[in-house]
């Protein structure tokens, strides 16, 4: 209860940046890949925009202490700087929050990225407090096995219940496909069992939402995909502890 309490807190202070997404889905799209830690203050914000432009990410975690993917950041770009971006559709390459931010609006949206996700001093001082509020959890490494595939994760970078997973998968050098399931129309607010609207949820069409909903009767998230021990799991305590049991050592 503590741990969905501080984390919509952390929501509530970054105004649910990360919530809201693009109504279009970017086909054939190769992910972006980034090199993150879930409690940088300046990967929130990159998160922020690549969810509300519902793209798709393979997320390369850095927890603080670790060295298994820093070190491949250092081998061959040279830096050990977070976030860094790459983005195999237009052989483009970032390494600033600024700049990747820019970038993704310009290139997915032909539009400037919205003052409220742009990496200015006020996002950054309230992506910090969000990170202080969770008291930095995800930020530091903790010992786990490497597993030979990336896992997959259903989220929307402001859902209170998805952030304690995904800070799990940084502590243990997890990577991830980061699947964007932010909320495209007024009736999808709130948890999954609470939808505001009335009468049956349906998703837009030929969405990523929609996908999901023909394949699981509903959208919830998070959703965990673990093709190396063939696990589907949904709620978000039960991930966490699988997480732990499977990887941590
Ligand atoms: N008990 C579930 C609750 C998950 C939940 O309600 N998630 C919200 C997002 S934070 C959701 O899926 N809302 C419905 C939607 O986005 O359409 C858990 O702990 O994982």
């Amino acid at each position: 209860m503590f741990n969905l309490l501080t984390s919509t807190l952390a929501s509530q202070t970054r105004l649910w940046a990360g919530t809201k997404a693009a109504k279009t889905t970017i086909n054939e799209q190769d992910p972006l890949i980034m090199y993150d830690n879930e409690a940088d203050p300046l990967c929130r914000l990159v998160r922020e925009a690549i969810s509300e432009l519902n793209l798709d990410v393979l997320i390369i975690p850095c927890p603080k202490g670790g060295e298994r993917h820093i070190q491949q950041l250092q081998d061959m770009y040279s830096t050990d700087k977070i976030p860094f971006l790459i983005d195999k559709n237009t052989q483009t390459i970032l390494n600033s929050a600024s700049e990747i931010i820019d970038y993704l609006y310009k290139h997915y949206a032909n539009s400037s990225a919205p003052i409220r996700l742009r990496a200015n001093i006020f996002n950054y001082a309230t992506s910090t407090s969000a990170s202080l509020i969770r008291w930095n959890a995800g930020k530091t490494k903790k010992p786990a096995l490497e597993p030979t595939d990336p896992l997959v994760l259903y989220s929307f970078e402001s859902s209170p219940y998805s952030r304690p997973v995904r800070e799990t998968l940084c502590e243990l050098e997890l990577p991830y496909l980061l699947i964007n399931l932010g909320k495209q129309q007024f009736g999808e607010l709130g948890p999954a069992i609470h939808r505001l609207s009335l009468g049956e949820y349906t998703p837009l069409p030929e969405t990523k939402r929609s996908a999901f909903f023909a394949e699981h009767g509903t959208v919830q998230v998070p959703f965990l995909k673990d093709p190396n021990t063939d696990v589907d799991m949904f709620e978000s305590k039960a991930i966490v502890k699988y997480l732990i049991t499977t990887y941590a050592l």
